[in-house]
């Protein structure tokens, strides 16, 4: 049965934040436009995304950004967070602008202003200029103050309109599939760099809030993807603790100023012996921040060795995760096209276990939602029902961590319309709306309704 979007209108809160995201290099295109970028080089290489995709013409939305944000308008949202390019600004990495990359985003924010968008902007979500990407990328040492400079100049061009920042987006994906394994850009495919880039994303986080601070940019945060780790039997809760230190308590601890979580650097002695770690850096790391966004699709559940195999699980595997013990992911049916188990359970229980691992910290829920076949087409429109089933209940479940007393204050659905997800190209679709990618043109899905329907039944409570 279709879920009911007055039950769900009925419990969200009038100030409760609801929006959908996106990310740049996923929807812009126009790669010709601005510099290039540490994608644009891993997306060149054979073999590295699964269908050839590359940056253009994503949802040519550097052209078609006006109808976009009439999209937004028409779907009744409260924000939007989108990320902005670093190469699009700043081509180079540093150094000279590029005033038609900053007027991009300029006219961008504007226009969400303009319908009564409250914008949220991501700083970084990947796309890292190829020139910076030369000298080391995120295992580079200069690159925190490379960083705290670009966030300089954004913050003094933006601050004034945007109204919530994020430093970064996953910095667990940038460190331990860019550069522990080959999934992402760079692919470098280096356990003890996967640590190394880890710890400068945190720091370069630091940085860089210090600099939002002084350009007195509203709401600074940043962006984790984190997750609960279930672990189905006696032989695989030491690999579980270990994915549970990787995925979520050693970005939680660097927050909250616990430093390194000491059970991770004992097993990971083989791989790094953390020597980039600073004390005096670890404090520039722990400043407060306003507010922290979790990324959630699905749990990691796992299992003794030779359990059976599940197949591809995106993300979930041992060579993303350094330093795990023999373990077999097993997800359970029913699962997203990723292979990510649907449990919005979990969703809870994530929400729960970080609102107590970073206390007194709001949060939101800064990406959520599945990748679905999408073959039902019913009088022109695609009938996700599956989709629109997995929302209602993550919205839902999101709202139970909510009134169990989690200070949860805003969902965003990942994402506004298909786009390129990644190594997986245009095979995996996130959508609401539906993006030809020959013709571009847009339309919405059946979630897509839903979610416009409950924020308007919402505005009437
Ligand atoms: O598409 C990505 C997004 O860029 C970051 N979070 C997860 C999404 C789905 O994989």
């Amino acid at each position: 049965m279709k879920p009911s979007p007055h039950e769900l209108a009925k419990r969200l809160p009038a100030d409760f934040t609801f929006g959908t995201a996106t990310s740049s290099w996923q929807i812009e295109g126009d790669s010709k436009g601005r510099g290039s970028s540490i994608w644009d080089d891993f997306a060149a290489q054979p073999g590295n995304i699964i269908d050839g995709t590359t940056a253009d013409p994503a949802c040519d939305h550097i052209r078609r950004w006006r109808d976009d944000l009439d999209l937004l308008s028409w779907l009744g949202v409260d924000s939007y967070r989108f990320s902005i390019s670093w190469p699009r600004i700043q081509p180079d990495g540093s150094g000279q602008l590029s005033e038609a990359g900053l007027d991009f985003y300029d006219k961008l924010i504007d226009g969400l202003l303009e319908r009564g968008i409250k914008p949220a902007l991501t700083i970084y979500h990947w796309d890292l200029p190829s020139a910076l990407g030369a000298k080391g990328g995120w295992t580079w040492e200069g690159i925190a103050d490379a960083f705290a400079d670009f966030t300089s100049v954004v913050a003094d061009r933006y601050a004034d309109r945007v109204e919530r920042w994020a430093t970064f987006n996953e910095p667990w994906c940038s460190a331990f599939l860019g550069y522990a394994s080959k999934v992402h850009a760079p692919g470098a495919g280096n356990p003890a760099q996967g640590f190394e880039a880890a710890y400068r994303l945190m720091l370069a986080h630091g940085r860089s809030m210090e600099v939002l601070r002084s350009h007195k940019a509203r709401n600074p945060g940043i962006v984790l993807n984190l997750t609960t780790i279930i672990s189905e039997d006696a032989e695989s809760r030491e690999a579980a603790h270990h994915l549970d230190g990787l995925q979520n308590r050693l970005w939680l601890d660097l927050l909250a100023g616990r430093g390194v979580p000491q059970d991770l650097i004992d097993h990971t002695t083989d791989i790094t012996d953390w020597s980039f770690v600073k004390s005096s850096e670890l404090k520039e790391i722990a400043v407060p921040i306003d507010w922290l966004g979790i990324n959630y699709y699905t749990p990691t559940r796992v299992s003794k060795p030779g359990a059976n195999d599940a197949g591809k699980i995106v993300g979930q595997s041992g060579d993303v995760n350094p330093g795990t013990p023999p373990v077999t992911f097993t997800p359970r049916d029913p699962r997203t096209e990723m292979g990510w188990e649907i449990d919005a359970s979990s969703l809870t229980t994530t929400l729960k276990q970080t609102a107590e691992r970073l206390p007194g910290v709001p949060l939101y829920v800064t990406e959520n939602g599945g990748a679905f076949p999408d073959k039902t087409v019913v009088d022109g429109t695609i009938e996700d029902l599956d989709r629109l089933d997995y929302y209602n209940r993550h919205i839902n479940a999101a709202l139970d961590a909510k009134d169990q007393g989690v200070d949860l204050r805003g969902y965003f659905a990942w994402s506004l319309f298909d786009n390129i997800e990644w190594a997986e190209g245009w095979t995996k679709r996130f959508g609401i709306v539906h993006v030809d990618v020959e013709s571009q043109v847009r339309t919405p899905k059946a979630s897509a309704n839903f979610i416009k329907e409950v924020l308007a039944l919402r505005n009437k409570n």
